[in-house]
């Protein structure tokens, strides 16, 4: 993959969303540019059975529509099924390994908390890691502590050439400190979800 394809990535489920339609914010959050797209579509009033995965098909539609990787959220049977370009999972999902056994050239990132957690992931073939929370963040219940841009220095010290990308409360105003750190770009649910000018939004996320 290339790291640019990491600058903004956008992550949603229909339970972020509020004001609007989920497709209705996904289709102008593509106008706006946003480079990767994941489908996580979980939580308790998640979509669920055929509806799950005729909107998981319809936002691959929409990111089809304007060339931008359409990436599935834990669910690898799901990604399988409709031919996604890829997949993501943390530390608390299947196995690296084994996902990776069973995608083939699909793309693959991985959540890492740890030096052990990047180590695990760019052996067993993760094309890149999402690394968090840096910030505090709401839109995740189970989220860990905010570890702030240490950890996120100290592996793209360690492997130059592995595509990251930071997620975890990072905001219009924060973002900068995490590709100073030396993220390839940021993975933002509510920044997004809550822009009153998702446009706007999504160029101060690119800078
Ligand atoms: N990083 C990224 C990405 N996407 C994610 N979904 C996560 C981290 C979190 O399994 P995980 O992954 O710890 O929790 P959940 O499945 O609830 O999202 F790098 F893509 F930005
Ligand atoms: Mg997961």
């Amino acid at each position: 993959m290339k790291r640019k394809q990491l600058a903004v990535y956008f992550i949603m489920g229909s339970e972020n969303v509020t004001e609007k339609e989920p497709l209705v914010l996904l289709e102008e959050a593509l106008q706006g540019g946003i480079t990767m797209f994941q489908f996580r579509e979980k939580g308790e009033h998640a979509r669920k059975g055929e509806a799950y995965v005729q909107f998981a098909k319809a936002c691959q539609a929409l990111c089809q529509r304007y060339d931008v990787p359409f990436i599935v959220n834990d669910d690898v049977a799901l990604a399988l099924k409709i031919g996604a370009d890829g997949i993501h999972i943390g530390q608390d999902d299947e196995a690296v390994l084994d996902v990776k056994k069973r995608i083939g050239s699909m793309l693959l990132g991985v959540s890492t908390h740890t030096m052990d957690d990047v180590a695990e992931a760019v052996a067993n073939g993760a094309d890149y890691v999402g690394i968090g929370p840096i910030f505090a963040t709401t839109s995740k219940d189970d989220a860990k502590a905010p570890a702030g841009t240490d950890f996120l220095h100290r592996v793209a010290t360690a492997y130059p050439a592995l595509p990251i990308v930071a997620i975890g409360g990072i905001t219009e105003e924060n973002a900068d400190q995490t590709t100073r750190a030396g993220a390839d770009g940021v993975a933002v649910i509510s920044t997004i979800c809550r822009s009153t000018n998702v446009r706007e939004t999504i160029q101060h996320l690119q800078r």
